[in-house]
């Protein structure tokens, strides 16, 4: 079976780098270089001193989880201008990964609003950047104004176990939701 998997979080957070952590396919992308993107097409990854790459892109990768289960996975565009793709990117989604740079947690807010408004299950996975402080899980958890019970998570983005840690625990979280939504159970 395959499940579609939603990598979301701000411009610069760490999408492209979980999807190719992960991914047992050459990840896919979408976009142009920067150097390609011409002038203005940066500002978002401004002064952080990072990104390489021009944030309007889309990443796709595989992973298997296990035996019977892989996992299809969406890095979803970063910049506002490409909201509208998330329409269709989010139709079907499992779960997402929202991956948080605590240094710029506002970011999130417009994910985790969406993502909320879809009703498809995500956890926040922080990632550690040189230069941010670290910060407690609830301490996250009440700065994006999270539903209880959605799990906030430590990740590296770079280490391809991290990542496929956070994806267990997103599809085991994204699971249990989706079943207590079933019919007749007892929530
Ligand atoms: N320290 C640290 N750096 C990261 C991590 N994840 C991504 N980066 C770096 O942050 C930059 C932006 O990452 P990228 O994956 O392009 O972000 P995207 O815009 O969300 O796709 C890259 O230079 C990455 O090497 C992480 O978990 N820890
Ligand atoms: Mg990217």
């Amino acid at each position: 079976m395959a499940v579609k998997i939603l990598v979301a979080g701000g411009p610069g957070a760490g999408k492209t780098t979980l999807v190719g952590a992960v991914s047992e396919i050459r990840p896919l992308r979408t976009g142009k270089r920067l150097a390609e993107a011409g002038p203005g097409a940066v500002d978002d990854a401004r002064g952080t001193g990072r990104g390489t790459t021009a944030p309007a892109v889309m990443d796709f990768g595989r992973i298997t989880i296990r035996a019977g289960l892989c996992l299809h996975l969406f890095g979803t565009p970063g910049r506002d201008r490409s909201w509208f793709l998330w329409d269709g990117l989010s139709r079907g989604a499992f779960g997402a990964v929202v991956l948080a740079d605590t240094r710029r947690l506002q970011d999130c807010f417009p994910v985790v609003d969406h993502l909320e408004y879809r009703g498809i299950p995500f956890l926040v996975a922080v990632n550690r950047f040189p230069g941010a402080r670290p910060h407690a899980a609830h301490e996250v958890a009440a700065a994006l104004d999270l539903d209880r019970g959605t799990p906030v998570v430590p990740c590296d983005a770079r280490d391809g176990d991290s990542g496929k840690e956070v994806l267990v625990r997103l599809v085991e979280h994204a699971g249990r939701v989706h079943t207590a939504r079933l019919p007749g159970s007892a929530s």
